[in-house]
């Protein structure tokens, strides 16, 4: 089986372990690449030569930074068809999906690359007569970036992108699920010209890896999107490093009274299944008015049977495997924490027998706001059906959870739809629509235990940047501010 190395300091190295470990393929269980189990050791070569290429890296003009990023971009257009179905073959997601998992890290390459002729501050008069007052984004330094396996090409470039055109070198670990789509988004970047010492990825454990890099001293930022628990360990390991946290989501579409309910089935469908519902972003709650619910869920019941299930290679199937036997199990679970609090369950809800790691598209009905499957994050194809009032019932109850990523409603009505905008407590909000599929040149992220940073958008060049203040006195004089005599 092929074994990948690790890559530090512009070259492939084996880590000082002499251990490896393997990358499964969801849909069949069996192993497909083994990779470097990195240590301590392998963290701090990393972050050294990071340090050792920050210099050069920073002091680079930000558009000539852009034009490697944006031969990034044209050479993962070039690999888009091989590296989306490797995305299925290592994920699980299906193929349509790989590729638009692809196509999110193009976009951000070519969103990120156009900000280097920008990385804008801004200019404000002194109150001072012959003095200049502006602001310019700076570089963290060197960066740690840890990410999940769920978008295993779409979310290492919407970290590295920004990191890399504000002028930071990285460290990068990525999920131990997923690590061959990283490693082959790597290679193109090196392909595309990046200095050595740049970009260095280790792979492991998040204990052997994770946890030196969160710590090294060295380290100026760090930038997370996974769970709550990790964002957690991170935020109390960190020291006084500049954090980013993307955590989880318990995201709900409300529909409304008035709404179009076969189109809001296909935004439900597509939140709730898509990706096996393993999105931050994916609907795991639908709170309906009263007086459609019956028919909401007797039109959505009939599609969620119809759900294929099998290999995402497969242009019939609809529904991906879950990520590993781990993932199986939580999901299990929560079914059977649902069915003892007495939520209905109207279909699936089984572990599918045999090879891969399948379950069956489940929704729950009659499911009460405070009941856990209500409340926490499954991250699997689970969907809870709640009842509300009316529209400020259905606000109340879809705000009253510990997320906050993003939320969507129903409805055609202007002044309700406007209300909602107000009212959501979400970081993103949609109006007929689902609540996944964010473009990259808008801000992404949550409030409450979502975590507050904001990727993506210019927004994502603030998380990798700081800004310095200069102020330019020119009168050939000492001047005071604040009146100071
Ligand atoms: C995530 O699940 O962490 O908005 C990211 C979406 C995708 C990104 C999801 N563009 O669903």
């Amino acid at each position: 089986m092929k074994s990948f190395k690790q890559f530090i300091n512009g070259k492939w190295v084996a880590s000082d372990s002499h251990k490896t470990f393997p990358s499964l393929n969801p849909a069949s269980g069996k192993p497909i690449a083994r990779f470097q189990a990195g240590t301590k050791n392998d963290i701090n070569k990393a972050v050294r030569a990071a340090t050792l290429a920050l210099p050069k890296w920073k002091a680079t003009p930000a558009p000539k930074r852009g034009e490697i990023l944006l031969e990034i971009a044209s050479l993962l257009k070039k690999h888009k068809q091989r590296l989306g179905k490797l995305v299925t073959e290592e994920m699980g997601k299906v193929l349509t999906e790989g590729l638009g998992d692809v196509q999110e890290a193009i976009d951000v390459f070519e969103y990120m690359a156009g900000e280097g002729r920008r990385l804008f501050g801004h200019t404000t008069p002194s109150e001072l007569p012959n003095k200049a007052c502006f602001t310019v984004r700076q570089p963290l330094g060197v960066v740690g970036l840890i990410t999940p396996w769920n978008f295993p090409t779409a979310i290492p470039a919407w970290k590295i992108a920004p990191a890399l055109i504000c002028g930071n070198t990285i460290v990068f670990k990525p999920s131990s699920d997923t690590p061959l789509c990283a490693l082959e988004v790597v290679k193109l970047l090196i392909e595309a010209g990046l200095p050595k010492g740049v970009v260095n990825v280790v792979t492991g454990s998040g204990s052997e890896v994770g946890t030196p890099l969160v710590k090294h001293p060295k380290v100026a930022g760090i930038s997370f999107t996974g769970s709550k628990a990790t964002g957690e360990f991170i935020t109390a390991n960190a020291g006084l490093k500049k954090v980013g946290l993307e955590l989880g989501g318990k995201n709900a579409i409300i529909v409304l009274d008035d709404a179009d309910l076969d189109s809001a089935v296909e935004g439900i469908l597509f939140g709730a299944f898509g990706t096996t519902g393993q999105r931050c972003t994916a609907t795991s709650r639908v709170i309906v008015h009263r007086k459609v619910k019956s028919l909401l869920e007797t039109k959505l019941l009939r599609r969620v049977k119809k759900l294929r299930l099998g290999n995402g290679l497969k242009s019939s199937v609809d529904v991906g495997p879950l990520i590993n036997q781990k993932a199986v199990e939580k999901t299990h679970k929560y079914t059977q924490i649902g069915k003892k609090e007495h939520a209905k369950l109207l279909c699936g809800g089984e572990i599918i027998k045999g090879k891969g790691f399948f379950y069956s598209p489940t929704l729950f009905t009659n499911v009460k706001p405070s009941m856990k499957i209500a409340q926490e994050e499954i991250f699997g194809p689970s969907l809870s059906i709640i009842t509300a009032k009316d529209f400020t019932d259905a606000i109340t109850i879809c705000n009253n959870i510990e997320y906050g990523l993003s939320s969507a409603i129903y409805t055609n009505n202007v002044n309700l739809a406007m209300k909602a905008v107000e009212v959501l407590e979400t970081g993103i909000v949609y109006v007929n629509s689902s609540t996944i599929g964010a473009e990259v040149h808008l801000p992404f992220g949550g409030t409450k235990n979502t975590g507050h940073t904001r990727e993506a958008g210019i927004e994502g060049i603030f998380e990798f940047s700081n800004t310095k203040t200069v102020y330019i006195d020119y009168s050939g004089t000492l001047q005071k501010a604040q009146g100071v005599k």
